[in-house]
């Protein structure tokens, strides 16, 4: 299986550690030269840039928030003048005020660097045609991995989400072997290639990287089966970089980070106390190649763990656990706290519904009270309500064993639950309303 880049993704440790220290030294002096914000940040602390002399110091720097982006909303926090941004994208603001983040042509070329990495690690080459059915826009997802694809050298079908209709006669027509979407749209796509009846040897798809949101092993099964593809998870966020911070191998045993730009470290997101390997806690990265946004230890609040040893395709780079939710996402009922994928893992496990579920969270007095809604299958939607109500009782069964919370599980009809392009909504939060 192709290794995109061997001299940096197979790198000794030693001398990887050599280099993160030298670049990190750089992006350091970097900001404190041209980014007021870290110049102030870094005195208020009695931090210079000539303390930081290898990688050891990044715990010395300060953290970067969500809120230091859109506090200094749009450009306050560029380390080069405009005249050398070439590409601005944005959060879509979901949760608050959009994040601008912006390129230099150098930055795009890493970005493309770092992409074609993640797609390569799929077992894509030059010779592979790649539908692109991530949004293009100010999401990252689709010229990320456009430039990436480009940079392989692969026939990229820059075909954006959404119009489902299209995504399958242009995959049957144009031969795509190679498909990056959200999970999520993966599994509807499978839904409407089953509908439509079509003969799945006239398919040609053979993997597919997929990002951008949580989704558990058992999705991964449910689209590996029903797409007929090796799926793959890849994991980015805007503030970094987009899609290329890291990506799985065919191992599929955490995702590699790209750590010669992307230096991951685990925290306690209450503390702030730097984690060891293995210990799960907050995802913090620091960019240590941007120029027009760089950013020093970025609080993602995405849950994982870090893991230094090398892998069995081969690859050195550090891996990351696959991110199954964030802070923000985690649901207290009852004092237990809980991850939607969890839920999505313990539905799935059963396979007796449709892959398709919403959660909806409401105060009961001073409890909250989660209702799980998932889809029927069409032949469940038909049998009698008895049969229904036993598999209503067996899921609700299997959650409180599973995650030791109690849960209302409600299944609904076939195609109630909203159908994602992009990424999934899987939570209805009715608790400040
Ligand atoms: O979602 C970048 C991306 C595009 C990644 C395409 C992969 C594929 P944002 O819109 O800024 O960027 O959202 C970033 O999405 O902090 C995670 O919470 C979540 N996320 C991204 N990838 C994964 C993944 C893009 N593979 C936020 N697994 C991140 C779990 C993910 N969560």
């Amino acid at each position: 299986m192709t290794i995109w880049n061997p001299k940096y993704e197979c790198m000794g440790d030693e001398e990887k550690r050599i280099l993160q220290g030298i670049r990190l030294a750089e992006t350091v002096s970097h900001v404190y030269e041209n980014v007021p914000f870290y110049k102030k940040k870094m005195d208020s602390i009695g931090i210079l840039p000539g303390d930081i002399k290898c990688i050891d110091n990044l715990k010395d720097l300060p953290f970067t928030y969500k809120t230091d982006l859109r506090e200094h909303y749009p450009y306050g926090l560029f380390a080069v003048p405009m005249d050398d941004v070439v590409r601005i994208h944005a959060s879509s603001g979901t949760t608050g005020k959009r994040t601008v983040v912006g390129y230099t042509r150098e930055d795009i070329d890493v970005w493309a660097e770092v992409m074609a990495r993640t797609i390569s690690a799929c077992g894509a080459t030059k010779s592979d045609i790649l539908q692109n059915a991530y949004g293009y826009g100010l999401f990252t997802g689709g010229l990320g991995v456009h430039y990436g694809a480009e940079k392989i050298g692969m026939s990229v079908i820059p075909i954006s989400g959404g119009n489902t209709k299209r995504q399958i006669e242009l995959m049957l027509d144009f031969g795509s072997t190679i498909i990056s979407c959200t999970p999520s749209y993966a599994l509807y796509l499978a839904e409407v290639i089953e509908e439509q009846k079509i003969d799945r040897s006239k398919i040609k798809l053979r993997a597919g990287i997929f990002g951008a949101e949580p989704w558990s092993e058992n999705m991964r099964r449910d689209i590996e089966e029903r797409l007929g593809v090796l799926a793959i998870d890849i994991y980015g966020l805007s503030e970094i970089i987009g899609p290329g911070v890291s990506q799985e191998c065919p191992e599929k045993c955490g995702l590699h980070v790209n750590d010669d730009h992307f230096i991951p470290e685990i925290i306690d997101p209450d503390t702030e106390k730097v984690l060891d390997y293995g210990e799960q806690g907050e995802i913090v990265f620091t960019t240590v190649t941007k120029k027009a946004l760089p950013l020093l230890r970025y609080r993602t609040r995405d849950i994982s763990k870090l893991d230094n040893q090398p892998c069995a395709c081969g690859r050195t780079s550090y891996r990351m656990e696959k991110v199954t939710g964030r802070t923000d996402d985690m649901l207290i009922i009852r004092g237990v706290n809980v991850f939607p994928t969890q839920i999505e893992s313990v539905l799935l496990e059963l396979g007796e519904t449709a892959p398709h579920y919403q959660l909806i969270v409401s105060k009961m007095g001073s409890m909250d009270a989660l209702e799980v809604q998932v889809e029927m299958t069409q032949a469940l939607f038909s049998d009698e309500v008895k049969k229904i109500e036993d598999l209503e009782r067996k899921l609700k069964f299997n959650i409180e064993s599973t995650l030791a919370i109690s849960a209302k599980v409600t299944l609904v009809e076939p195609k109630t639950i909203a159908r994602s392009e992009g990424k999934a909504q899987r939570v209805i939060d009715n608790r400040n309303l």
